[in-house]
């Protein structure tokens, strides 16, 4: 019966042992928290509770584009410490009989749940970084119940390991294992290439290893990336009498011409997609807070901003007051020196500090003061 992995003596290697496992157990559950962490925080700028909203803040300016950076750079990294570990300690995964006693059979259906989950996991994240979804599921709210999934899992797997961990947790006390150092170098070998040809995807000063990274940050239409062009969105033409309508205790509506006569501020903000690329440019345009003023309405006021965008995911967006409020938001109508094109949300955009790409809310059309 017991045929093929399930037989007795067929995993050879003597570097299926526990101080193997336990070095990369370590970089794997740094990597793991960490893409945790910074997944919760993007989550949570993302998606505010209402209690949360009104204290998020504006700065620092880079402070989403550093966790989000951090955020697709440990994912990433944790693909080849991943493959290692489970390499590592894959003839566990194939012993038999299944359960030798209720809790054994417990042990191993939590690492089931937490393989899986660290597996999909992974894959739906590398996915999104090319902006591929080959899946019928919501990708956001899946990879947020799978990173809560993955991480119980892992903490529970560190409880019922806590003893062998520490006693394989110092050098002295492994035996020396012919082979180990070099499978160790090989996997910080891969993790480190695996890194270094993707992180330039939001680091500037490793931009020019960004060999493997789906987007390159400076190439695209004004040289910044476009996730979703003028013609996805279908706002290649902005009607003729397009004008900037704000809505608060006294509503108005601007004209382009008329956006441009206000006083008109500059700022060096980047756009930092939850995909993992980041790109600073400098802006143009009217104050956020300025617009509010106008409409009669405090500052410490929220606002909805409504985009020309027939529908899509990113149409409608929530401003909560410490961005609205901040000297540097603005409703941009310039990207560095030029008139913005189509693509980068002619006539008008936002562009807010330490807030995700997806709520730089492009071709902006309305834009509404909240009761507060
Ligand atoms: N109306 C609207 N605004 C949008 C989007 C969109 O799909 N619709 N995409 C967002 C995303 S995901 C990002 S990363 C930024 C990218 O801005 P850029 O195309 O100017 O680089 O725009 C954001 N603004
Ligand atoms: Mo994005």
């Amino acid at each position: 019966m017991r045929r093929g992995p399930f037989r007795a003596g067929t995993f050879t290697s003597p570097l299926h042992e526990p101080r193997t496992a336990v070095v990369l157990g370590r970089w794997l559950g740094a990597a793991l928290l960490v893409c945790f962490l910074t997944g919760l925080t993007s989550h949570l700028l993302q998606d505010p509770p209402g209690w949360l909203a009104g204290h998020l803040p504006a700065r620092p300016v880079n402070g989403y584009r550093f966790t989000q950076g951090l955020h697709v750079i440990s994912g990433t990294a944790a693909v080849p410490l991943l493959g290692a570990k489970l390499w590592t300690v894959y003839p566990r995964l194939f012993e038999w009989p299944p359960a030798r006693s209720v809790l054994h059979g417990l042990e191993r259906l939590g690492i089931a749940v937490l393989v899986a989950a660290t597996l999909l996991e992974l894959f739906t994240g590398l996915l999104n970084t090319l902006q591929w979804y080959p899946w019928p599921f919501p990708f956001r709210q899946t990879h947020f119940w799978l990173g809560w999934l993955a991480t119980g899992g892992l903490l529970v797997h560190l409880g019922v390991k806590a003893p062998l961990i520490a006693t394989h947790w110092w050098r002295r006390a492994a035996p020396a294992l012919a082979g180990r150092r070099a499978f160790l170098t090989a996997t910080t070998a891969a993790v480190g290439t695996v890194t270094l040809v993707t992180a330039g995807q939001t680091v500037p000063w490793l931009r020019a290893l960004d060999l493997l990274a789906p987007r390159r940050p400076d190439v695209g239409v004004q040289g910044i990336p476009v996730n979703r062009t003028a013609a996805q969105a279908g706002t290649l033409t902005v009607p003729a009498d397009w004008g900037l309508q704000v809505d608060g205790p006294q509503p108005y509506r601007l004209t382009l011409a008329e956006l441009a006569e206000l006083p008109q501020y500059e700022a060096e903000l980047p756009i930092a997609c939850v995909e993992g690329w980041s790109a600073s440019a400098r802006w143009t345009g009217v104050r956020v807070v300025d617009l509010v003023r106008l409409a009669g309405a405090p500052a410490g006021s929220a606002l909805r901003v409504t985009s020309l965008e027939a529908d899509g995911p990113y149409r409608v967006m929530e401003m909560p007051a410490p961005y609205a409020d901040d000297p540097l938001s603005l409703l941009a109508l310039r990207i560095n020196g030029q008139e913005l094109t189509a693509d980068h949300g002619y006539p008008a955009r936002i562009i807010v500090p330490n807030r995700p790409g997806v709520l730089q809310t492009k071709w902006v059309s309305r834009i509404e003061v909240l009761a507060r």
